[in-house]
């Protein structure tokens, strides 16, 4: 009886495709984690102008995972790519001493305009 119903709810929700945005500072990473998780390998990356997104399966879970580029005069647009977001990872890299602050304040940033809008949704 169990598996009967495990097999419903895994053919109901199991194929959920979710959508994950990867984000930090310019070559903290990102996009190596990325192709890491959907080819299995380190590729070599060029900095992302931009985005790349890419599906990744994981046992019955579809992942959608984007990785926003980081530098300085793109992450403005990050919060373009907020809406309908169900995780975030968020990529420092600990050699980069000299911009643990920056990459501070970028993440408390993103965190408080997914708050606020947040707040919003449950006030409308
Ligand atoms: N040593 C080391 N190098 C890494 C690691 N992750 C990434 N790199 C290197 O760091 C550089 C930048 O990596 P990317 O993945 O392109 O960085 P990014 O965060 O996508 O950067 P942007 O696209 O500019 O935002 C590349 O030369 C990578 O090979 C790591 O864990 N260790
Ligand atoms: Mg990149």
């Amino acid at each position: 009886m169990g598996g009967f119903f495990s097999t419903i709810f895994s053919s109901l929700f199991g194929t959920r495709e979710m959508r994950i945005l990867i984000l930090g500072l310019d070559g903290a990473g990102k996009t190596t984690i990325l192709y890491r998780l959907q080819v299995g390998e380190v590729v070599t990356t060029i900095p992302t102008i931009g985005f790349n997104v890419e599906t990744v399966t994981y046992k019955n879970l579809k992942f959608q995972v984007w990785d926003l580029g980081g530098q300085t005069s793109i992450r403005p647009y990050w919060r373009c790519y907020y809406s309908n977001t169900d995780a975030v990872i968020y990529v420092v890299d600990s050699c980069d001493r000299d911009r643990i602050g920056i990459s501070k304040s970028e993440l408390v940033a993103m965190l408080e305009v997914r708050k606020q809008r947040y707040r919003l949704d449950l006030s409308s």
